[in-house]
This record gives structure tokens, sequence and C-alpha cells, in this order.
């Protein structure tokens, strides 16, 4: 397997693009290497520009959940695309795909269309702050909630892999206003609101975490946080970017059952085009401009091809009716091979999986919070994953991601990863 193009066209992208790349994880920092440059994908596969195929478990971070290039989506993406860009106005798709996601999200009343995770993240914690009057935040360390200011405190996913969880660039008295407690400690949490009762606008979490891992919410953890955020007044926002429409037809929300204030969503709503949204009940949605005195705004929300995606995803989500049992059969035939591969070369791994979301840690303790995370064999991963990747496998380039099955990978699909995997397994 040669990377001969990808390496010149790295050396040549690094002289224009910081770190070569435009989003970090992207730039194999964590494991070394070359970052492949990706020439196209089709369903389960992607090919890089040096003709290498590879078994894509990345899936864009989240939104290939059908598989890449699914027709329905690129066919729609076609149909709009023919009839302008961009308008800057309202569009018949905004209201098709805001119908599409409240029908999945009934305690929402209102959705508001943005351009990424990012934004609708921090859209919803600035309505939170503008709803309450209050200005603190409590979130979790390795969390991650992209790129706003208030949020890069103690983040997940690449910031744990630069080793600054903790961005330069922010100023101290923004940080100052982010509380981080401690995933599936309540008592972290409580503590935090006991010494600013009254003072905290919201509660910010993964439902299920992806970006320092896999980790999963203990019984009670949101329950308990449902409850704290009540007993102090402050508001509950769940990031359902990378879970939701993944781990139910209405995400973590309906799979355990959690009772948001707002919700945020990105990914798999865009169906890969650059889409976010974030939503909730009315009486708080409404303090969002032009209605009320939240202001947010962007040229390109709501683009008419982000939103014929969307609606293309959404309906053919609908429209599989096996959909999550196959994600599901294929993210446990996945996690079974690789442990059993793990075993046989007797590698001590845990591997932590909600349906099609799963991380392979190099511990033997179990991982269920940043601490337990951050102190896994991230050396060995890296070596794994080159063992992975020289076999034709695209594994996130971070111990600190989540793989992602689609309904694109076959059984024969899995059986190729485990191989690879037995194989990397017993080089590493
Ligand atoms: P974006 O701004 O990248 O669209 O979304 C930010 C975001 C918000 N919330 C959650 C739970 C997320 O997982 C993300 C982004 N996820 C990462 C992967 N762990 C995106 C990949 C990247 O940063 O390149």
């Amino acid at each position: 397997m040669n990377s001969n193009l990808s390496e010149t066209l790295f050396a040549k992208s690094r002289k224009l693009i910081p770190g070569g790349v435009n989003s970090p994880v992207r730039a194999f920092g964590s494991v070394g290497g070359t970052p492949r440059f990706i020439q196209r994908a089709l369903g389960s596969s992607l090919w890089d520009v040096d003709g290498n195929h590879y078994i894509d478990l990345v899936g864009s971070w989240g939104p290939m959940i059908l598989g890449h290039s699914h027709p329905d989506v690129i066919a729609a993406i076609h149909e709009a695309s023919v009839s302008g860009t961009s308008f800057g106005a309202p569009t018949e798709r905004e209201l098709m795909l805001a119908e599409r996601v409240l029908q999945r999200y009934p305690a929402c009343q209102r959705i508001r269309f943005v351009n990424s995770g990012t934004e609708a993240t921090m859209s919803a914690l600035r309505l939170a702050r503008g709803a309450t009057g209050r200005d603190f935040l409590i979130k979790f360390a390795g969390n991650y909630h992209g790129h706003a200011d208030s949020l890069l405190v103690a983040a997940g996913s690449g910031a744990m892999t630069t080793g600054v969880p903790s961005s330069a660039g922010v100023p101290a008295d923004t940080a100052k206003t982010t509380l981080v407690a401690r995933y599936n400690d309540l008592d972290s949490v409580r503590r935090l609101f006991e010494a600013r009762p009254y003072k905290i606008a919201a509660v910010i979490l993964e439902p299920v975490v992806g970006n320092m891992g896999v980790v999963l919410p203990n019984k009670d953890f949101l329950a308990g946080l449902r409850q704290l955020t009540h007993d102090y007044g402050a508001l509950l926002i769940i990031d359902e970017v990378m879970t939701g429409f993944r781990l139910a037809p209405g995400g973590a929300i309906e799979r355990f059952n959690i009772d948001a204030d707002l919700v945020c969503w990105g990914k798999i709503i865009g169906g890969g085009l650059p889409v976010g949204a974030y939503g909730g009940k009315a009486e708080i949605m409404d303090h969002i401009s032009p209605l009320g005195k939240v202001y947010q705004a962007g040229t390109l929300s709501g683009n008419p091809l982000a939103m014929a995606a969307g609606i293309a995803t959404l309906d053919a989500i609908k429209n599989t009716s096996d959909l999550y049992d196959v994600l599901e059969a294929r993210g446990q035939m996945l996690e079974h091979g690789l442990k059993q591969a793990a075993d046989k070369a007797a590698v001590p791994v845990k591997i932590n999986r909600v349906g099609s979301m799963l991380t392979v840690f190099f511990t033997d303790q179990e991982v269920q919070d940043f601490d337990s995370a951050a102190k896994t064999n991230v050396e060995q991963f890296g070596r794994w994953f080159h063992g992975l990747l020289k076999r034709g496998v695209y594994w996130p380039a971070s111990a600190f991601e989540a793989v992602f099955v689609s309904y694109a990978h076959s059984e024969a699909d899995i059986e190729t990863v485990i191989d690879a995997a037995k194989a990397a397994f017993v080089k590493i």
C-alpha cells in the first residue's frame, strides 16, 4: 500500500493550511504518519488518492449512518442544486426538515437550523443564558461540544489528543463561567450547584459520550442531572450532535427517556452537508431573535442543498424498517469479534459500545469518565491503528473517538475488520 500522493498533497497543504487539515483530528497527530487524502466514497468504502481501498469506520465522524453516497441523498442534492444554491430567504425545505426532526423529538416545539454542531451548542448556550439571566454553565470533562469559547474548557475529541483540552485564546473571564464536573459523578455536579445556587444557566452533556471515546451514562446519572437542574432552576441541554438519529429514531433522548430543555443536533440531520440545529420548548426558544432578545443568525442557515440532503437522509432512515436492528447487530458482531481477537493476542482492552458507536480502549480498567479514558495506552492504540490502516481498515485516528458502523456495512465488511484487527493485535 503506497501513500505517495497523500504524502505529496499533505506536504503541499501544510504550507497553506495549519497542520495541512481543516479539522485537527484529521492530521493523524496522535497516531503519527500521513493522513490519507480521500478521493471518493461509496457505501462502507473509501478510496484514497493513491487508489487504496478502505472499509470506513469513521463515517465522516457520524453523518454517514446510511453509508456514503446514498442514492436518495445524492439525487436530492442534485435536484436542489439546479434551482440555485442559496437564497438567504425562507424556503419550504427548511420547514420540511424541521417537521422531520421535531416529529422524532416531540418534547421540542421549536427548532432553529445553523451550519454546524458548534453553532448549535454555542447558540443553545447563549439562549440558556439569555432565558435564565444567569452566566455560569456546567459541562463535563472529556465532553466535546464543538469549539465555541465557553465550551473549549476540559474538552474531549481532538482537544484531548493535542494535550490542550482547555484551548489557548479563550479569555480567562470566559473560561471561569464554565464549571467542569466529572461524567457519571452526580456529587461533582451537586457541589457546583451548592457553591453557586441559582447562578448556573445550564448543564450541557453528551448523553452517551463519543468524544473521550465512547462512555455510557451510569444508571440514574441522567435522571439525577434532570432532578438537580430542576432543583436549581437550570436548563438541561442534551447534545445529540453525535447520538441524534443514531442511537434510536429519537436519539439518546428516546433511548434513555430524557426530559431535555434544549437539544442540539448536527451530523446525520445534514446527510453529510453542513447542518446543525438546536431546539426545545417554545417558551425557551421564543427568546431567540427575531421574537426575543437572544440574537443568533447565519447567512447559509437552512441552505437549500443542505436541507435537501437532510430531508433525504431522515426519509431514508424512516423508510429503512430494519435500520436500528442492523446497526445493533453489526455493532455487536464487531464488538465481540474485536474482544475475541484482543483476548487471543493477550492484549488487554475494554470496549464500550452503544448500538453502532464503539471505542476500543487499551486498558484492563473500566472506562467511565475523563480520568479513566486519559489513562489508557495511547501508544499501543497508535500502533494498532496503523496495523488496521495498512490492512485496509480506516479507523478513527485517535484513541478518544467513536467508531461509527453504518447500514452499508455488511457482515463480510465486519469480518474483514475483525481479521485485520486480529493481525494488528498480534503485531502490537
Ligand atoms: P461540529 O462543529 O464539528 O459540526 O460539531 C461539534 C460537535 C458537537 N457535539 C458533539 C457531541 C460532537 O461530537 C461534535 C463534533 N464531533 C467531532 C468528532 N468527535 C467532529 C470531528 C472533528 O472535530 O473534525
